[in-house]
C-alpha cells in the first residue's frame, strides 16, 4: 500500500478578503494533492482559515461586527474561492471550531507537562500587522523588518522556552537535510537557530479574542501557538492513538509563503518535540507574487481578486499560469501580458493545436472512430516512450514540490509530439499510405491521452474535456491506467477547442 499523504496550506487570516497570493498557494497544494490522489495514495488535504488574535478582532471592529459574526463571514469567502478554484480540499478548518479549541488546549498542557512553559511578563514590541514580537535590534526605523508597524506591550506573559530547543532543533534540521525547503531557506532558518534563540511570549492578556490559556482565563494563548495547532486538530489531536492520526500525522508538507517561515520551521517543531509529537516532514516556503513589478497592496489598490481572473482568462489557464510562470520557491510576478503569452503560446498554440490537430484528422478520416493501428516502427515508440517516461520524472518533481518542473516536463514530450506531427504529415499519408496513417493518428491519440492524464492535477477541467474526447472512462484516468492503451475503433465524440486563444477586447 502506498503511503498516506498529508498536505496543507496555511489558514488564512480573516481580516480580509482572499487574493491572488492565498489563491497560489491554495492552488499549488490542490495540484499535489491531485497528483498524489491519481498516484494512489491515500491523500489528505487540509486548509482553513486564521480566525482568533488582535488583527482579526480589529478587524472585526472596524467592521462593526461582534468578531464571531465577521469571522463566519469571511472565512465564507475563503471557502467560496476554493469551490471557484476547484480546489480538492478534503477539509476545511476554522480556528472558532470546537474541535479545534479541544486540540490547542490539550497541546498546552503538554507543554506545561514537559516544563517548558513559565510565567513571566512581556516587555518589547508587537506587530499585530505581523502578530509577531520583535526585539529592539530587529526593527528598521521604528518598525518591523516587514515594514508593519509596532507597538509597544508589557504585560503579563506565559513564556515557551524556546532557548533551550536551539541544539534539539539543529540536530533535527541535520537528521532530516530536506526538511526546510528551497534550501536557501534551510539555511536561513539554520542560521537563524544558531545565531541563539529567545524564550517565546506565548499568551496576551490585552484583549480577548482568542483560546483561554487552561486554568488562567485571564491570559489568551498568543495567535501563533493557536494557529499552527490547526494542522493536528483537523487529524483528531489529542486522540494520538486513532486512525486519522495514526495515518496522517507527521504531516508530509505544510506550503507556506516565505513570511512565514519561522514560525513553522522554529516554532513550530520545537513545540512538537516538546509535547512528545514527531514534526512535519516537510515545509516548503513559496515566494511572493507582485503585481505587474508593484507589491501588492490595499494602499495601493492593486489587490488582484482571484475570482476576477477566473472570470477574465479562465480558471485552467489562471491555474496553468500560477503555476508555471514563476519557480516554486522564487518570487513572481503577474502580468496580464505573461498570463496572454501563457494562455497563447503555450496552451493554445502548443498544447491546444496537438489536440485540435490530431482529433480533428481522426473526425474527418477515421469515421468518427479511434482508428486501427498497423505494426508500431521505431520512430512511434520513441514518441510513446517519451510519454511513458513523464510519469517516474513528474513524481520526483512533485514529491519536492516543483510544479513548474513537472509543467516544463510535460511541455516538453507536447513540442517533441508537434514535431512529430509535422514529420509524420499525416494529411499526405491519408493518400498515399492510409494504413500508416491510422497507425501515426492512433499513436498520437494515445500520446494525447498520456498528457491529458498527466496535466489533470493542474487543469482539471481541460483535462478532462480532452480525456472525453478520446473516449477514455472516468475510471480509467488515474496514473495507474497511464499502462493501458487507448482502445483501438472505438467511436469519439465530435472535437472541440479545449484552450481558446485570449483576443484583446477591441479598444
Ligand atoms: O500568515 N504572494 O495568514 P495570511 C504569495 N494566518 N503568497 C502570498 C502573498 C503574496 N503576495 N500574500 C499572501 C497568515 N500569500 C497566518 C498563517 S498558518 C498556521 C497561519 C499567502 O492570511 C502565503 O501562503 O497572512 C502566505 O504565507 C499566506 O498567504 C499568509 O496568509
Amino acid at each position: 500500500m502506498p503511503a498516506p499523504f498529508y498536505i496543507t496550506t496555511p489558514i488564512y487570516y480573516v481580516n480580509d478578503s482572499p487574493h491572488i497570493g492565498h489563491a497560489y498557494t491554495t492552488l499549488a497544494c490542490d495540484a499535489v494533492a491531485r497528483f498524489m490522489r491519481l498516484d494512489g495514495r491515500r491523500v489528505r488535504f487540509l486548509t482553513g482559515t486564521d480566525e482568533h488574535g488582535q488583527k482579526v478582532e480589529k478587524a472585526a471592529r472596524d467592521a462593526g461586527l461582534d468578531p464571531q459574526a465577521f469571522t463566519d463571514r469571511v472565512s465564507q469567502r475563503f471557502r467560496d474561492l476554493a469551490a471557484a478554484m476547484r480546489v480538492s480540499n478534503d477539509d476545511f478548518i476554522r480556528t472558532t471550531e470546537p474541535r479545534h479549541k479541544r486540540a490547542v488546549t490539550e497541546l498546552w498542557r503538554r507543554l506545561v507537562a514537559s516544563g517548558d512553559i513559565y510565567l513571566g511578563k512581556y516587555a518589547g514590541w508587537y506587530s499585530v500587522r505581523d502578530e509577531a514580537f520583535y526585539a529592539e535590534n530587529e526593527l528598521v526605523n521604528g518598525r518591523a523588518p516587514t515594514g508593519a508597524p509596532v507597538e509597544w506591550v508589557e504585560e503579563p506573559s506565559y513564556f515557551f522556552r524556546l532557548s533551550v530547543w536551539q541544539e534539539r532543533l539543529l540536530t533535527f534540521y541535520e537528521a532530516n537535510p530536506d526538511c526546510i525547503l528551497p534550501l536557501s531557506r534551510r539555511n536561513e532558518v539554520v542560521s537563524f537557530v544558531r545565531s541563539g534563540l529567545q524564550d517565546l511570549s506565548v499568551s496576551r492578556t490585552s484583549f480577548r479574542w482568542g483560546i483561554p490559556v487552561p486554568d488562567d482565563p485571564a491570559h489568551v494563548m498568543y495567535v501563533w501557538l493557536d494557529a499552527l495547532t490547526n494542522y493536528l486538530s483537523a487529524v483528531g489531536y489529542p486522540d494520538t492513538e486513532g486512525a486519522e492520526f495514526r495515518s496522517f500525522w507527521p504531516a508530509d508538507l505544510h506550503v507556506v509563503g516565505k513570511d512565514i517561515l519561522r514560525f513553522h520551521t522554529v516554532y513550530w517543531p520545537a513545540f512538537l518535540m516538546s509535547a512528545g509529537l514527531a514534526p512535519p516532514r516537510r515545509v516548503f516556503a513559496h515566494g511572493w507574487w507582485t503585481n505587474e513589478g508593484q507589491k501588492i497592496s490595499k494602499s495601493l489598490g492593486n489587490v488582484i481578486d482571484p475570482h476576477e481572473l477566473i472570470g477574465r482568462y479562465g480558471l485552467d489557464a489562471t491555474r496553468y499560469f500560477l503555476l508555471r510562470e514563476v519557480p516554486f520557491g522564487a518570487d513572481g510576478d503577474f502580468s496580464h501580458a505573461g498570463m496572454v503569452r501563457r494562455m497563447n503560446a503555450d496552451l493554445a498554440n502548443d498544447y491546444g493545436n496537438l489536440a485540435q490537430r490530431v482529433l480533428a484528422m481522426i473526425a474527418r478520416n477515421c469515421g468518427g472512430r479511434l482508428p486501427v493501428p498497423g505494426p508500431l516502427l521505431e520512430t512511434d515508440e520513441v514518441l510513446l516512450a517519451a510519454a511513458a517516461a513523464l510519469l517516474p520524472r513528474l513524481r520526483a518533481e512533485m514529491s519536492v514540490p516543483a510544479p513548474h518542473r513537472a509543467l516544463e516536463l510535460i511541455w516538453e514530450v507536447i513540442g517533441e509530439a508537434n514535431r512529430w506531427v509535422d514529420a509524420q504529415a499525416p494529411w499526405t499519408l491519408r493518400k498515399t499510405d492510409p494504413a500508416r496513417m491510422a497507425t501515426v493518428l492512433w499513436v498520437l491519440a494515445e500520446t494525447l491521452r498520456r498528457l491529458a492524464i498527466l496535466t489533470q492535477p493542474f487543469m482539471p477541467d481541460a483535462s478532462a474535456k480532452l480525456l472525453d474526447q478520446l473516449g477514455v472512462p472516468a475510471e480509467a484516468r488515474d496514473f495507474a491506467a497511464l499502462a493501458n492503451p487507448l482502445a483501438a475503433d472505438s467511436p469519439l465524440p465530435a472535437p472541440a477547442g479545449v484552450f481558446p486563444r485570449y483576443v484583446e477586447a477591441a479598444a
